[in-house]
């Protein structure tokens, strides 16, 4: 491989988005309920814990319910309306990718129906065509924290086997209809939610089980073969296509030179993120899987040839999003900072946000080196960026430099790290435009270069207005990464 000290020619830069915090219209056209419907919208004071245990008590409720100001994803900010103006706003700014996904409820409201609702499968071809219109190359995600709530109500969730076959239509459909379009597919939004976003990554509740951290596992089992049946899939279908894997990269520092917390440290990202990237980029369980399901009580149920289909289908790529870093020590009293849903220990030589996040810029240099040494399949950072309580100024303007520095220092670092000699095939930050957040459902935590005229209890214009950090990042992508 050659020294290369810039960017490479073809290098995808984007930005992200999920269906369920933008696209509103939750029972519109024919869409069922998804778990991302009974999400509550919290504060940012509100403690962790209790943003984290939803019970079967307040989903039901919510089904019940008609409010969208309590339930914020239900209105999103209204993208089914305005995609083709968000659309060309992204295209305008030079994207070369833009990062979507599509909701399994507007395909299929209930998850088991043996054809999609036609209303659906045009909307995402409308979406497509719009997307090629301008040559920007879609990344999709094929489930992003929606799943339907039927699924977790009468099945139970992940942990059910049933739940592969009824993903696995979901996804071929997809191949089907919109493979034409699609390069770059993602199987499951950040799949290690199953440790820290468990029941809108699984739609496991605590309620109905005596063994919740089995159950978890077992999810996660089902999604790893549903990820690798659906590579088989498209890899029949499409060839040339690439399916990647995505993790949340909680990236960790011992949080001394004590060798305890150097082990503690290795073991912690055992635990939040290899476990899940090992399977599905190695095709088999780790080798620390046997003292982790033993240390607590957990029997994963297997058939026979699940050993061969997660060994003969692995991903082509390996995405991750990439926000903050903590750190790991074995002394369980040391001082935490507000995170969000998973322990966030403090590193006094870090700022955080205004939610706490610990920014980290080198971190992100580090994890790619770390993810590259491991893995040497390309990596694709399809999530980074700064959530911030953005105030629109009466010239009509947004002056967000924070956010200008938070992604100029990444980019400086990921430039460093294709100079170690990464393969990093592609950046789409978080977001493309403002979007209800995914961990509390706040307008108000903006991370968007487009800013939307809307607050948190979904009032507001909904005008798109370009902030300052648009004109950056136009720039940005225009220099190829040179201009920042
Ligand atoms: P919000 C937790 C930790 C790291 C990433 O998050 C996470 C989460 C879940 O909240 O999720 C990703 O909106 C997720 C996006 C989400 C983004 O991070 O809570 O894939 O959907 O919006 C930022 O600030």
């Amino acid at each position: 491989k050659n020294y290369q000290n810039t960017f490479p020619e073809n290098f995808l830069w984007g930005a992200a988005t999920a269906a369920c915090q933008i696209e509103g219209a939750y029972d519109l056209d024919g869409k069922g309920l998804s778990v991302a419907d009974v999400a509550m919208r919290f504060t940012k004071d509100v403690a962790r814990a209790e943003r984290k245990n939803i019970s079967l008590e307040q989903v039901l409720q919510a089904k019940e319910s008609r409010d969208s100001k309590k339930y914020p994803k239900r209105h999103g900010i209204d993208f089914y309306h305005h995609f083709k103006e968000d659309i060309r706003l992204c295209a305008e700014m030079g994207m070369k990718v833009f990062r979507f996904s599509i909701s399994w409820t507007r395909l299929f409201p209930t998850g088991i129906e043996e054809i999609p609702n036609p209303k659906g499968v045009q909307f995402y071809h409308e979406v497509f065509e719009e997307l090629a219109k301008y040559n920007l190359e879609p990344l999709v995600t094929i489930n992003h924290f929606d799943m339907p709530l039927h699924l977790v109500l009468e099945y139970g969730g992940w942990k059910n086997r049933e739940l592969i076959a009824f993903y696995r239509r979901y996804a071929n459909t997809l191949f089907d209809e919109f493979g034409q379009y699609v390069n770059y597919w993602i199987a499951f939004n950040e799949i290690n939610g199953a440790k820290f976003n468990v029941f809108f990554s699984t739609g496991t509740l605590r309620e109905n089980t005596d063994n919740y951290g089995e159950d978890c596992y077992q999810a996660a089992h089902h999604q790893f073969l549903a990820s690798s049946l659906i590579k088989k899939d498209l890899q029949s279908k499409y060839p040339k296509a690439k399916l990647g894997c995505m993790v949340a990269k909680f990236t960790s520092y011992p949080a001394t030179a004590e060798p305890e917390n150097a082990m503690q440290m290795i073991l912690d990202e055992q635990l939040n993120n290899f476990y899940f990237t090992d399977v599905l980029v190695r095709g088999e369980y780790p080798y620390y899987a046997s003292k982790l399901f033993h240390d607590n009580g957990i029997q994963l149920k297997m058939e026979e040839e699940d050993v061969e289909i997660l060994k003969t289908y692995t991903v082509d790529f390996l995405a991750f999003s990439y926000y903050m870093s903590s750190v790991s020590s074995y002394d369980e009293t040391i001082e935490k900072t507000a995170g969000n849903l998973t322990e966030m220990n403090k590193n006094p030589y870090l700022k955080s946000s205004e939610w706490g996040w610990q920014i980290d810029p080198i971190g992100l240099r580090y994890t790619l080196n770390q993810l590259y040494e491991r893995y040497q399949i390309p990596l694709f950072i399809v999530e980074n960026g700064i959530g911030a309580d953005d105030c629109l100024t009466e010239d009509g303007k947004v002056h967000d430099t924070y956010r200008i520095d938070y992604l100029r220092q990444h980019i400086q670092q990921m430039k460093l790290a294709i100079e170690d000699g990464v393969d990093l095939i592609g950046y789409t930050t978080w977001s493309a435009i403002d979007l209800v957040s995914s961990g509390t459902s706040e307008m108000s935590k903006r991370y968007g270069f487009i800013y939307v005229e809307q607050d948190d209890n979904g009032n507001g214009s909904l005008k798109r207005i370009a902030k300052d950090s648009y004109y950056w990042y136009k720039n940005v992508i225009f220099s190829n990464g040179e201009d920042i």
